[in-house]
């Protein structure tokens, strides 16, 4: 199990550009749908409160050219990963595929149970996309693990944002047996 020395946990928000990575953020920052956001350029931080806690949200620009520098580079040190896909969008549902893939086959995520937390995103234009549809468009169902989960969120409506993250601080609290009491303790990801 990983030792975690000092309060802080880092969590890592990436996926293709446009799948609504800032959007969500700002969604966890302000509590409601802003939607004059700007592509994310390189990489934005955020300290975010959720239920008590107090989060260090890495949003990590999805363009091409940044994708495999900057995604496995600040990656490293994450407690926990959050990979966004725009439901709505199965014309790049392929590159979504390709690029989790690559993700979970990171060296250095491989093996340490870094809960994975797969989203559905822009739910609200496909309501009738399931979970298990999403799994079976990213070929992910061998994958599926304790640590390793899909949630079908709306960064516009809030659906699902809650529970995804709720679902994350607590697989990371279980690997990281300093952090047992959650409620007690300021955890920055
Ligand atoms: P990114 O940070 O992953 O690159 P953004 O993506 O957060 O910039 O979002 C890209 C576009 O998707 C934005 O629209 C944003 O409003 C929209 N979006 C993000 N999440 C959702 C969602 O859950 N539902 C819907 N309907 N739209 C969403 P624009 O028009 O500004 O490009
Ligand atoms: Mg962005």
């Amino acid at each position: 199990m990983t030792k975690i020395n000092e309060d802080t946990v880092k969590i890592s928000v990436i996926g293709l550009d446009g799948a609504g990575k800032t959007t969500l953020i700002a969604y966890l920052r302000y509590g409601r749908f802003i939607d004059d956001i700007s592509p994310t350029i390189g990489l934005n931080t955020e300290v975010i409160k959720f239920e008590g806690l107090t989060f260090h949200i890495w949003d990590l620009g999805g363009q091409m050219q940044f994708r495999r520098t900057i995604w496995e580079q600040y990656t490293e040190n994450s407690k926990g990963i959050i990979y966004v896909i725009d439901a709505a969008n199965r014309r790049r549902f392929p590159e979504a595929r390709e690029y989790l893939w690559k993700m979970m086959n990171l060296e250095h995520l491989k093996g340490r149970h870094i809960p994975f937390c797969i989203l559905a995103n822009k739910i609200d234009l496909v309501p009738d996309l399931s979970e298990k549809d999403l799994v079976n468009y990213m070929g992910i169902s061998s994958y599926l693990s304790k640590d390793i989960r899909v949630f079908r969120t709306s960064s516009k409506t809030g659906e699902g944002v809650t529970k995804a993250l709720r679902w994350l601080s607590e697989r990371i609290a279980e690997q990281n047996y300093e952090l047992p009491r959650l409620s007690y303790r300021r955890i920055m990801i």
